[in-house]
């Protein structure tokens, strides 16, 4: 049974999907979804059978086409700052959830859509797709972590570019600045996403957990503390199960059952 009202959530072989529903609205993120995203996340991070996620928006023409702007509005200082602190942690949780989250984004993902999309481990995209960070439009600077985490993503220059113009990019743009891994037909897009999912599932969970922790804490730091926490973690791989089924499985030349333990 779906819990939630505006999102979809199913699960499936290891796989959670996760899909943003406000399809009139083009998926815009008001706080109420926002909060459901946070309440969704917490979970399946607490879920041992969800190994990966897939996070895509309903309908045919929009990943998620920002903040809602209607509730946007109706802020005061207090309260917009408090309304991207809420978003900032319902993202940071997406970031931080220590399983892969692949964004497959049908369509537009502008604003906190862009923001959502860059807070995944990996954005694949429908060729129809559109990203942007159009907040100077509205006379407001993005708060979900768009000037973060962009930045982190396709570099100052570019990130600035965006955001300052408040301009809309295709989907072959933002693939050649690296704001997205691979492009495919509409209809391609999920089953490429889930083949994602599944390539991962098939690794070892705690390998997969440590290596994401390695890149986003160590793009944080210094490249000295970076690599301290590289080989820190890789001893680490040494007291899991894991590791010997994997090094084992290579030398007797068979399958490795990884347990993530
Ligand atoms: N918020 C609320 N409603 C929206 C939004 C949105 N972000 N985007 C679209 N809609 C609604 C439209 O109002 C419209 O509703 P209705 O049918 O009742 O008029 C419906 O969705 C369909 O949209 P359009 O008719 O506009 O569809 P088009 O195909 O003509 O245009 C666009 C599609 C270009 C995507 C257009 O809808 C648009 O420009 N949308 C707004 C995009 C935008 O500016 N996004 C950024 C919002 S600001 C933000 O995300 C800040 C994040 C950080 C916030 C931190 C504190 C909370």
């Amino acid at each position: 049974m779906n819990e939630y009202e505006h999102i979809l959530y199913e699960q499936s072989e290891g796989i959670a999907t996760v899909t943003v529903n406000r399809p009139k609205v083009l998926n815009a993120l008001n706080e109420a979804t926002v909060r459901e995203l946070l309440a969704c996340f917490a979970s399946i991070r607490d879920n041992g059978e969800i190994g990966a996620v897939i996070l895509t928006g309903a309908g045919e023409k929009a990943f998620v086409a920002g903040a809602d702007i209607k509730e946007l509005a109706q802020n005061n200082p207090v309260s917009g700052k408090q309304s991207a602190l809420l978003g900032q942690s319902s993202f940071s949780a997406i970031e931080n959830l220590g399983k892969p989250t692949i964004a497959a984004v049908n369509g537009f993902a502008l604003g906190g859509g862009c923001e959502l999309a860059s807070a995944c481990t990996i954005r694949l995209a429908a060729d129809t797709a559109k990203f942007g960070q159009p907040e100077v439009n509205l006379g407001i600077i993005p708060g979900y972590g768009g000037t973060q985490r962009l930045a982190r993503l396709v570099g100052k220059g570019r990130a600035m570019e965006l955001i300052l113009s408040g301009a809309t990019i295709d989907a072959a743009e933002a693939m050649r600045i690296g704001l997205v891994n691979h492009i495919y037909p509409t209809t391609e897009l999920m089953p490429a996403a889930h083949k994602l999912a599944q390539t991962i599932l098939s690794k070892g969970p705690l390998a997969v957990k440590m290596s994401m922790e390695a890149i986003h804490k160590g793009l944080e730091v210094g490249l000295d503390e970076g690599l301290a926490l590289e080989a820190n973690l890789f001893g680490l791989c040494f007291a899991t199960e894991d590791t010997h089924e994997g090094l084992n499985a290579f030398i007797e030349k068979r399958k490795p059952a990884f347990k993530g333990k």
